[in-house]
């Protein structure tokens, strides 16, 4: 039986519509709800949400930041950047609800407005090609029986995530915290696939590519390259599970990549060719884009280009508090719990500081469990404050010493912010 993204036709009608942001105007308009239908936002939730009072809309917090809440098909209402591609981004709430992203919440990241609308896992096949001794194609049911299957917790973050906040403002998806998740993956181990194929001596890289496609001619193709030895490490993954249910539709049923500890440019989703190449793959999406100032900090003075660049690569490290917004009001003179998450790209955290005074003096905040080195780590710490206004700040150090900046880096594209975050809290 065919998986479908939705309705069939909703989708195709949706996009053939509607090239922007769903707007207020256009749902009222009675256009939105009824392109949406079996696809997008019903219109009797809609309605019901309406009567409710439940907003459909939020404002990020930077200029331009207003942004519909949408609904897809297997997704609770999400922020909406675009439609063709959708592209969600997940409500800042849900990481106050545990350390791993319930997948109805998980952001959705695309590129290509041709996207799959239905996938028949009973057709499916993964090809592993290139430089190998036996070109393969392997069904789905062939993952799961001919080798033997592994899980692991990890963060998968946009590069642009929280792009929103550069200053100067950059291009690109206007995110605001949203676009990162944390969950555990089910799959096998890339490396075990590939020893089946068997690469060949002088193998230099690995492309993968999935079932979207750029929408015209002259758009290059989504495809994504690992060095092979990084390919080889036994951590990287081909999963079709996470947190122990299929991958929805949008986050690239049936299978993506997983790569631990790396930006999510690298997770390719509906994954369907695997290459072994012997020479650097130059493709646009790996020669061109996501590409970082080719030093220590990825950073370049604001409104400047870096004079080298090389590929994205492993996240830098970040936290956040979840259990309270900017401008919340605790009560003075009692200990109120200061709730978050921390996480980075592979060493794990070793400690989370939170500083009640702008920064001035730092209590070290109590771990949650421990899922693992690439998952989010929640940490939870008391804090009494006097009557007023206090800027509570949270700051992280890694196992490898790494900590986060006092002060924001930048880089034209917007990709790996992970300042010291900041927000006040009002005690009464
Ligand atoms: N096939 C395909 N895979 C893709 C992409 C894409 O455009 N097409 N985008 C990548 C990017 S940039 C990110 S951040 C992650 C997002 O994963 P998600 O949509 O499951 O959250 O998917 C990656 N995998
Ligand atoms: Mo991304």
């Amino acid at each position: 039986m065919p998986v479908f993204l939705c309705a069939r036709g909703a989708y195709h009608r949706a996009i053939g519509m509607e090239t922007g942001v769903i707007d207020r105007r256009q749902i009222l308009a009675g256009i939105s709800a009824t392109m949406l239908a079996g696809c997008g936002r019903r219109q009797a939730e809609e309605e019901a949400g309406k009567a409710a009072g439940l907003a459909d809309r939020v404002t990020l917090p930077f200029a331009n930041g207003e942004r519909p809440l949408v609904t897809y098909p297997q997704k609770r209402p999400m922020i909406g950047l675009t439609v063709r591609p959708p592209q969600l981004e997940t409500p800042f709430s849900v990481f106050g609800e545990g350390a791993i992203t319930p997948n109805d919440a998980f952001f959705v990241r695309y590129h290509m407005a041709d996207i799959p609308l239905s996938i028949d896992p009973a057709a499916y096949r993964l090809a592993v090609g290139g430089h190998v001794k036996i070109p393969l194609s392997l069904s789905l049911a062939q993952l799961k029986t001919d080798f033997a299957p592994t899980e692991i917790v990890a963060v998968n973050q946009c590069s642009g995530n929280s792009r929103g906040f550069s200053d100067p403002r950059v291009g690109g998806g206007q995110l605001a915290n949203g676009a990162m998740g944390n969950a555990r993956w089910q799959g096998v181990p890339l490396k075990a696939v590939l020893e089946r194929a068997g690469v060949r001596g002088g193998a230099k890289q690995v492309t993968f590519n999935g079932l979207d496609n750029p929408p015209s001619p002259g758009i290059p193709d989504f495809v994504k390259a690992l060095d092979a030895d990084h390919a080889l490490d036994g951590e990287v993954m081909l999963a079709w599970g996470m947190n122990g249910e299929d991958l929805p539709f949008l986050n690239g049923y049936p299978l993506r990549l997983i790569v631990p500890g790396h930006y999510g440019t690298y997770w390719v989703k509906h994954l369907s060719d695997i290459m072994v190449t012997d020479a650097e793959y130059d493709g646009y999406w790996m020669k061109t884009a996501y590409r970082i100032p080719d030093n220590d900090c990825a950073c370049v003075a604001p409104g400047t280009k870096p004079d080298k660049t090389r590929p994205i690569g492993r996240l830098n490290i970040r936290s956040f508090v979840t259990s309270h917004i900017d401008g919340a009001v605790v009560n003075a003179g009692t200990a109120t719990e200061i709730k978050g998450i921390a996480f980075d790209g592979g060493t794990g955290i070793a400690q989370v500081l939170v500083s009640g005074d702008d920064g001035r003096s730092w209590q070290p905040a109590a771990l949650g469990e421990d899922l693992g080195r690439y998952s989010f780590r929640e940490w939870r710490v008391p804090l009494t404050l006097g009557k007023g206004d206090h800027r509570l700040k949270v700051r992280a150090v890694g196992r490898g010493g790494e900590t986060q900046p006092q002060e924001p880096r930048w880089n034209p594209p917007g990709y790996m912010r992970n300042v010291v975050e900041a927000i006040t809290l009002r005690a009464a």
